[in-house]
Parts: structure tokens; C-alpha cells; sequence
């Protein structure tokens, strides 16, 4: 059996290798499918001057039918009302919003529906995207992923950065061209709301080029009572398994085959496109729909996959089949056969699929994407987002409830090749990995030249981790924890009143302060992010506002050939204080400064959100030209909540004015003058004019007086 279903993926990877430019031409004959829009999405239409869509932000609860107000349960695969059982109908079933089918907990929605609806927009199109905050209590911003806002930098949705808070009741338009093409998403910018679901698909299409079919893949992690705020609360203090009330325990911390640290966030179910099932332990689960690919065999797909996720990288593939990798981030990479990726939160991979009649012979295949944790950390647990893929021509019926069978045949003869590995080995022979050294870009849009050199013009260090002494660890970059200002730096900058202290940050201090580092234009920047020294454990994708950035080395530490577990940090970076918080660091060996790192990529790829592996660097460049305040993050909303963020103030003396009448907004601190409690008063509510026209009256009433 194991040497025929080794034929049988040796037959896919050859498919895979072979794909594009060698199909029928019955194949490419039928027309493209497209995911099906609904009533909620944004589709923007090629020749449309300006795209105008409306989201109206809102809380909904799952499992219930919103307009008729009643709880829906699951039984068997099939949706019934939770009081009478009966069946849901088509048209209410595609009305509930499941998550896992567990509990009826809060969520955020978009125009109804959960994840956010899709916005597909042109290349350089101009989008207007009203939203509307229909909240009780909460604020909102929305940032558009990966979209580098060229021009509109007031438009790129941090909030306190970019933005005042949009409050309850309030709209705000967010306008802005679709730069650069490809796959991206859209998400909060505030707190943790995106761990409740405020997020969705922002697909740039370039207007020149035949779509093939496609299926849009978003990834959560989720989890069923905890709100945003309990959610960050919980990673401060513990996790909790409230599972046995008469025995509630302390979940213990998983690990990544390198012992990188996770489950600050408590994994319960993994959800494809809003939609998944809970295992209750390793071989029981829960009936919950899930999502459904319905493909046809012969055809190419190109699968886009956001990674949507609060905390936990993923580990996607298809079961029986190869993957060819084809873009990451918006940028194309070279056509590589994997078998599968390891996607980590604020990341997007394109690949392409082509099923096989003769794989396995089934109606159904299972798309999973598991977490990163081992299995020995977390016995008994199977932590996994699943969708369906339906062959439509393959006969026989679709079942309810599709049984997994985790089939990924690896062998010692042909390992799997798994991309994006945010360590050196996976620890298992069955298995190699493959990471951002081992592809080159492709991508004809932007070219490297410029970056390519042994020099750059400025060279900054940023270590992401959680240094500090026990019981003051947050999360930071260089020690510094992110405070976020009163008002948007972009905008507002005169109100900040907590910029770093130089005295009494770095050199192995922690500080909290609102941490800013200023680049100028025209200029090929290096950053290297470190992720080392004693706050390091946790593996962090970095993503950068506003620009995408060439991955020039990931550089990592040591790791055991037979386990995969780190020994050593990389050696390569030196941290000069003696706490070893790495607040202030270098490269070892001087003689890389100024932008001579050896083992630089040829042909580097783009990305914008990139992994820093737990003990490792990556180094990075880009050409600055973008002026703004530019966001840059982990992209585990937990860790950056906590401080793990800063602002790049790109090319400060250009930054360009924003749009008339833009929001502005800061603290009132009430300076004790002229406030009248003259309680006969009726005004408009502004005490301080009410007294001012008060004198003014009198001093009149006196003029008129005394001039009679
Ligand atoms: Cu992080």
C-alpha cells in the first residue's frame, strides 16, 4: 500500500512540475471559476474609475439566525433549529455564522457576514471603502494588509498611529489605490479584534493577465468564549482548561520541534473561511459544516491562502497532493513543488493544484492546516483548520461529515518538502525544509538591482522578543514597549508627550515609550531583525507598513540534526548589554557592518511580513521612497498588544498633508481655568465660551450703559 501511494504522489509532483503551459486545450477552453461573489463582498468591476463598497462593523453571535432570532444547532452535519430541531433551509443555513459550531459566542462581522466579506479590486483601481461603525462600545480602524498606500499614508488604519479611533456611531471613508497586485487581506487595527474575526480577503487583480480558477483559503485560529480583551488577558496571566469545572488546569506550554513557545492563546478549533470543527480530542470531533471546495479534476486552481491567524503558524497541505508555490506576499516566487507551507499570521501564499483522476480515486479530499506544535506537546490534542475539496466529476455523493484521514505520504526515499520552516529541521527524516535562502524572486515588477550591493545607506537593528526581569517582560523591540500615543503620530505629532528616553532605555534597560525611528528618502535601507538573548523563545512575523521589502539572508542559530531542537542562538549577532536584553546589538564580526553580510541572496524575494525564528535574524532592504509613519510589528496581535511594535517615520519632511477635514482627536486635560458651574447657564455645552460670552454681555450691557 505505502509503495502505491508513493507512486501515486510521485504521479502529483510530476503533475505538479508539468503544470502550466503543458495542459490540454480542453482544459484551458472552460472558463475560469472564480470564487462566488455574495450580496456582502466588494467586487470592483475592471474599468470602474473608483470602486465604492460600504462595511458596516458589526457584532453578531454564532449559531443563531440573526433576523428571526433564534439558536441553531448542529446534528449530524446538518443545521436545525435548537428549540423544535427543525432542518434549516439552504438560504438560512448560509445566514448562520458557524466558527466550530460550538457555543453561540460573540464575533465580529462585516455586512453580516463572517470573515469579512471579499473586496477584489483592479491594479491601481481606487478603492473607497466607507465603514461604518455600528458598535455599542467599541472603536475600529481597518488596515489593508500588504497595500502600500503610496501617497495616502493617513490611509493605511493604525490606529493612534495613522488614524484616530473610529468610535460607535461614526464613519469613516478609507480611500486608496490597489498597489501592488496579488493576495492580501484586510484586518483591525486595534487591540485584538482581529481574533474575533474582523478581517477578509483583498484580492488586487492585474487587468492583463487571464484569471485560472481560484480558491481563496482564509486561516484562524479560534477559540470559543474568549474575547479580544480576554484573549490578551489570558496570554499575560495563563491559559486555563475549563474543560472539567471540577478540575480546571493550567495548559501548559507547547512547543514548535525547535522548542519555540506557543499556546498563549488557547487553541480550540482551526477554522477555513469562518467555518471548522472541534476536536475534542484526537479522534473525536464535533459535526460542524465545513467549508466546501467544490474543483474538477484536470483543471489548474490556484489556491490564494491568507494567513488570518492570532498566534499560531500553520502547516497547510492538501492530502495526496503536491503544491507548486507560486507567490508570496503579492510577489511571485519561482515555481516550486512542495508539499506543503508553513503559513504564519499576516502571510499569503498563492500555489497551484491540479487534482488527479487517478489520486486515490476519491469524491473528497481534506485541506488541512495544522498548527506547528508537536504532538508530543500537546497529547492527546489534534490542532487543525480543515475544508473540504469536492470532485464534482468524480461520482459518488459528498458526505456530512468527511472523515480525516491526515493522509501525507513521506517516505525516506522522497521527504516532504515543507517551505517556510521558522527553524532549521523539522527533526524527522520524512520531512526537509525549505525557507526564503532556498527560492528566488521572480517577480518582473521590481527589480533587486538597487538593493544589491555590499552598501547601504542606513543599517538598523530590531530585536523582537520579551526581555526583562521576572514579573517585567513585555513584549518589545530593542526593550522598548510601544505606548501608544493620544493622538495619530501622522497627523498629530505634536501631542506626543512619550517619546523613548534615551536615559532610560537600551543598555540593557526596559522602558516604555512611543518608539520612533526616522529614514530618509531615496535611500536603500537594511533592517535586520533579531528575534535573541533572554526574551527570545517565541517565533514573531514581522510585518512592515507601507512597503515591501527584499529578504536578503535569514539567518539561523544551531539545532540537533536528529531532533530539531535549537542548541545555540546564531552567533552571528552580538548583544552588548550585559543583561543580555539585546537592546542595543551588532554583528559580531564589524566587518559586516555597512551592509557587507556574506551569503547574501542573488535573487531575493519580496515579502512584507517575514518570520524571525526563535534564536535567528533575517536581514532585509528596501529603497526608501514612501513618506509616512509606517507601522512595524509582530503580527501575533497578542505580542504586539503588548508592545511588540514601533513607527518607521519615513523621509519626515515629506510626508504629505492629509485630506481636508480629517478626523483629529487627544486628550482633554482640564487646565482649571474659567470653567463656570453657573448652573442657569443653558448653553451649548461648551462651559468655557458660556463664560466667555457671559463677560462679553456684561462688558456690553456696561458700554451700552454708560453711553446713553
Ligand atoms: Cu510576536
Amino acid at each position: 500500500m505505502a509503495s502505491f501511494r508513493r507512486v501515486l504522489i510521485g504521479l502529483a509532483s510530476l503533475c505538479v512540475a508539468i503544470l502550466c503551459g503543458m495542459c490540454s486545450a480542453q482544459e484551458l477552453e472552460r472558463p475560469p471559476v472564480l470564487p462566488p461573489a455574495r450580496a456582502a463582498d466588494c467586487i470592483c468591476k475592471p474599468d470602474d474609475t473608483i470602486c465604492k463598497c460600504e462595511f458596516r462593523v458589526e457584532h453578531r453571535l454564532t449559531m443563531v439566525l440573526h433576523e428571526e432570532r433564534q439558536l441553531v444547532k448542529v446534528d449530524g452535519g446538518v443545521l436545525k433549529t435548537a428549540i423544535g430541531g427543525r432542518t434549516l433551509t439552504p438560504e438560512e443555513q448560509e445566514r448562520v455564522i458557524l466558527a466550530d459550531g460550538e457555543e453561540s459566542r460573540l464575533v465580529i462581522a462585516i455586512n453580516g457576514i463572517f470573515p469579512g466579506p471579499r473586496i477584489d479590486v483592479y491594479e491601481n483601481q481606487e478603492l473607497e471603502i466607507k465603514v461604518v461603525n455600528t458598535f455599542h462600545t467599541d472603536s475600529v480602524t481597518i488596515h489593508f494588509h500588504g497595500l502600500h498606500q503610496q501617497g495616502s499614508p493617513w490611509m493605511d488604519g493604525v490606529a493612534s498611529v495613522t488614524q484616530c479611533p473610529i468610535l460607535p456611531g461614526q464613519s469613516f471613508v478609507y480611500k486608496f489605490k490597489g498597489y501592488p497586485p496579488g493576495t492580501s487581506f484586510y484586518h483591525a487595527h486595534i487591540g485584538d479584534q482581529r481574533s474575533m474575526g474582523l478581517y477578509g480577503p483583498l484580492i488586487v487583480r492585474k487587468r492583463d493577465i487571464e484569471p485560472i480558477s481560484e480558491i481563496i483559503v482564509t486561516l484562524q485560529d479560534w477559540n470559543h468564549k474568549m474575547d479580544a480583551e480576554t484573549a490578551y488577558f489570558r496570554m499575560i496571566t495563563e491559559q486555563y482548561d475549563f474543560s472539567n469545572p471540577n478540575d480546571i488546569k493550567v495548559i501548559p506550554t507547547t512547543s514548535s520541534v525547535d522548542g519555540g513557545l506557543f499556546s498563549r492563546f488557547e487553541f480550540q478549533s482551526g477554522l477555513v473561511n469562518g467555518k471548522g470543527r472541534y476536536w475534542r480530542n484526537a479522534t473525536v470531533y464535533t459535526t460542524s459544516p465545513l467549508e466546501r471546495f467544490k474543483v474538477r479534476t484536470g483543471i489548474l486552481y490556484r489556491f490564494r491562502v491568507i494567513g488570518a491567524m492570532t498566534l499560531y503558524p500553520m502547516r497547510i497541505y492538501i492530502e495526496g497532493q503536491a503544491l507548486s508555490l507560486r507567490s508570496s506576499d503579492c510577489y511571485n516566487l519561482q515555481n516550486t513543488a512542495v508539499n506543503s507551507i508553513i503559513v504564519h499570521p499576516g502571510e499569503r501564499y498563492d500555489f497551484i493544484v491540479q487534482f488527479q483522476e487517478s489520486a486515490q480515486s476519491r469524491k473528497e479530499y481534506l485541506l488541512i492546516a495544522e498548527t506547528i506544535e508537536t504532538a508530543e506537546s500537546h497529547p492527546g490534542k489534534y490542532h487543525a483548520a480543515e475544508a473540504v475539496i469536492e470532485i464534482l466529476n468524480h461520482p459518488g455523493k459528498p458526505s456530512l461529515v468527511p472523515p480525516n484521514n491526515k493522509l501525507e505520504t513521506c517516505t525516506n526515499e522522497t521527504d516532504c518538502k515543507v517551505f517556510n520552516c521558522p527553524y532549521g529541521n523539522t527533526g524527522s527524516p520524512l520531512r526537509s525544509c525549505l525557507n526564503y535562502n532556498d527560492v528566488n524572486n521572480t517577480d518582473p515588477y521590481r527589480d533587486p538591482k538597487k538593493v544589491l550591493g555590499q552598501n547601504v545607506d542606513e543599517e538598523l537593528f530590531f530585536n523582537f522578543a520579551f526581555p526583562g526581569f521576572p514579573g517585567n517582560t513585555p513584549g518589545s523591540v530593542n526593550g522598548r514597549a510601544f505606548v501608544s500615543p493620544p493622538s495619530p503620530l501622522l497627523t498629530q505629532s505634536n501631542n506626543l508627550r512619550t517619546q523613548c528616553d534615551e536615559a532610560k532605555c537600551g543598555k540593557g534597560q526596559i522602558c516604555e515609550c512611543t518608539y520612533i525611528v526616522n529614514i530618509p528618502g531615496d535611500s536603500v535601507i537594511q533592517m535586520v531583525f533579531t528575534n535573541i538573548g533572554n526574551g527570545s523563545g517565541w517565533s514573531h512575523p514581522v510585518h512592515l507598513h507601507g512597503h515591501s521589502f527584499f529578504v536578503m539572508k535569514m539567518g539561523l542559530g544551531t539545532y540537533n540534526q536528529t531532533t530539531g531542537r535549537l542548541i545555540n542562538e546564531t552567533t552571528d549577532i552580538y548583544c552588548t548589554d550585559d543583561n543580555n536584553f539585546c537592546t542595543e546589538i551588532g554583528w559580531r564580526n564589524m566587518s559586516w557592518s555597512g551592509g557587507n553580510v556574506p551569503g547574501l541572496h542573488s535573487r531575493p524575494p519580496i515579502k512584507d511580513t517575514i518570520v524571525v525564528p526563535t534564536g535567528g535574524y533575517v536581514v532585509v532592504r528596501f529603497v526608501s521612497s514612501n513618506p509616512g509613519m509606517w507601522f512595524l510589528h509582530c503580527h501575533i496581535d497578542l505580542h504586539n498588544t503588548n508592545g511588540m511594535g514601533m513607527v518607521i517615520n519615513a523621509i519626515p519632511d515629506k510626508h504629505p498633508s492629509p485630506p481636508i477635514g480629517f478626523p483629529r482627536c487627544g486628550d482633554f486635560l482640564y487646565n482649571g481655568e474659567n470653567l463656570s458651574y453657573d448652573t442657569d447657564v443653558v448653553g451649548n455645552g461648551d462651559n468655557l465660551s458660556i463664560s466667555k460670552g457671559l463677560m462679553a454681555g456684561i462688558i456690553m450691557l456696561w458700554f451700552f450703559t454708560c453711553n446713553i
